[in-house]
C-alpha cells in the first residue's frame, strides 16, 4: 500500500478537528496566538496518526477517537515549545519557523506550552461522535496512560536526563534511558490508545505495546541520524545541533552506520510483532517503514 495518501487523509482529519476545537478564542488572545502558532506550524502529526491507525487495526472507525488522538499533538507541541526555550536547547528554528519564544517571548512560550499540556486532558474527555459513546473506564485508562508517558516517569524524565547528560562521557545505558523516556514513551502510549479505546483482547494490546515501543525507539534513533545527515532546510530545525551541544546520541556513541542498522532492526521487530493482525494493520506496518525512511 502507498502510505502517503493515508497519512495525508489522517493529517487532514486531525487538523480539521484541532482547527474546530480552537475556534473558541482563549483570552488573552496573545496566548491563543502563541498556542496555535506552534500547533499549526506544520508537524507530521505522527502520534495522533498512530493512535488512529492502531484503533483501525482493532476494527474501529478512526473518526470516533479524533479527540483522544489529537490531544497527543497538543502534548507533543508543548514539549517542542519547552524544549526550544533558552533554558533548554535554546533553538531559533522549529518546523521551519522561528521558535515560539522567538516570536512571543519566553513567558508566553512557557504559558502556551503549559496551556497546551493541560488542554490535552480536557480534549481526551471530549466526544467526537454523539451517537457513539466511548466507555468512561477506557477514557480514564487513556488519561492514565498518556499522563504517565508524558510526566516524570516518561517524557519529562527523559528530558531531564538528556539535559544532565550534555557533555558527559559516552554511556549506552544512559542513552537508552533518555531515548526510551524522552521520545519512545509518548509514541508507545499513542499506539496503545487504539486497543484501549477499542476494548480489544489483552493479547492485542500486548502486541501493539511491543510495536509501539520498538517504533518509538527507532523514531529517536532516526532523529539522531537525521541531525547528522539532514540539512536545516529539510529538517525545519537547526541541523547538527546535537553534535554542537555534545548530546548523548546513537551516532555519537556507535557511529552513523550502526545507528541506521539499529533503527532498521527495531522496525523489523515492530513489524514482526504485528503477526496477530492481517491487512487491517497494513497502515501500521507501512508507518513503521515510513518512519525509518523519513528525511524530516
Ligand atoms: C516540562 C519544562 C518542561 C519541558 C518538557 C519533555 C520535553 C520538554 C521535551 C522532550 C520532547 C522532545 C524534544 C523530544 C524529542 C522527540 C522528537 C524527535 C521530536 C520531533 O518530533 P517530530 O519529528 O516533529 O514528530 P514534528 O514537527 O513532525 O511534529
Amino acid at each position: 500500500m502507498d502510505i502517503k495518501p493515508y497519512l495525508q487523509e489522517k493529517r487532514e482529519l486531525i487538523d480539521s478537528y484541532l482547527k474546530n476545537y480552537f475556534n473558541k478564542l482563549i483570552q488573552p488572545t496573545i496566548l491563543h496566538e502563541a498556542m496555535t502558532y506552534s500547533l499549526f506550524a506544520g508537524g507530521k502529526r505522527i502520534r495522533p496518526i498512530l493512535a488512529l491507525a492502531s484503533y483501525e487495526a482493532c476494527g474501529g472507525d478512526p473518526v470516533d477517537i479524533l479527540p483522544q488522538a489529537s490531544a497527543l499533538e497538543l502534548i507533543h507541541t508543548y514539549s517542542l515549545i519547552h524544549d526550544d526555550l533558552p533554558a533548554m536547547d535554546n533553538d531559533d528554528l522549529r518546523r521551519g519557523k522561528p521558535t515560539n519564544h522567538r516570536v512571543f517571548g519566553e513567558a508566553m512560550a512557557i504559558l502556551a506550552g503549559d496551556a497546551l499540556l493541560t488542554e490535552a486532558f480536557s480534549m481526551i474527555t471530549s466526544m467526537q461522535n454523539t451517537n457513539f459513546k466511548l466507555q468512561n473506564s477506557s477514557i480514564v485508562e487513556v488519561i492514565r496512560e498518556v499522563s504517565i508517558a508524558s510526566g516524570g516517569y516518561g517524557m519529562v524524565g527523559g528530558q531531564a536526563q538528556d539535559i544532565l547528560s550534555e557533555n558527559s562521557k559516552p554511556d549506552g545505558e544512559t542513552l537508552e534511558f533518555i531515548h526510551l523516556h524522552k521520545t519512545a514513551a509518548l509514541i508507545k502510549a499513542s499506539v496503545k490508545i487504539g486497543p484501549i479505546l477499542a476494548g480489544g483482547k489483552r493479547s492485542i494490546l500486548e502486541a501493539l505495546t511491543i510495536y509501539g515501543g520498538h517504533i518509538g525507539l527507532a523514531f529517536q534513533v532516526v532523529d539522531d541520524v537525521l541531525d547528522v545527515e539532514g540539512t536545516t532546510e529539510e529538517l525545519g530545525k537547526t541541523a547538527g545541533s546535537d553534535l554542537k551541544k555534545k548530546k548523548l546520541t546513537y551516532p555519537a556513541i556507535y557511529g552513523t552506520e550502526k545507528a541506521r542498522q539499529k533503527a532498521e532492526d527495531l522496525v523489523t521487530m515492530a513489524i514482526d510483532s504485528l503477526k496477530p493482525f492481517s491487512s487491517e494493520a497494513d497502515p501500521l506496518r507501512e508507518i513503521a517503514l515510513y518512519l525509518l525512511r523519513r528525511r524530516a
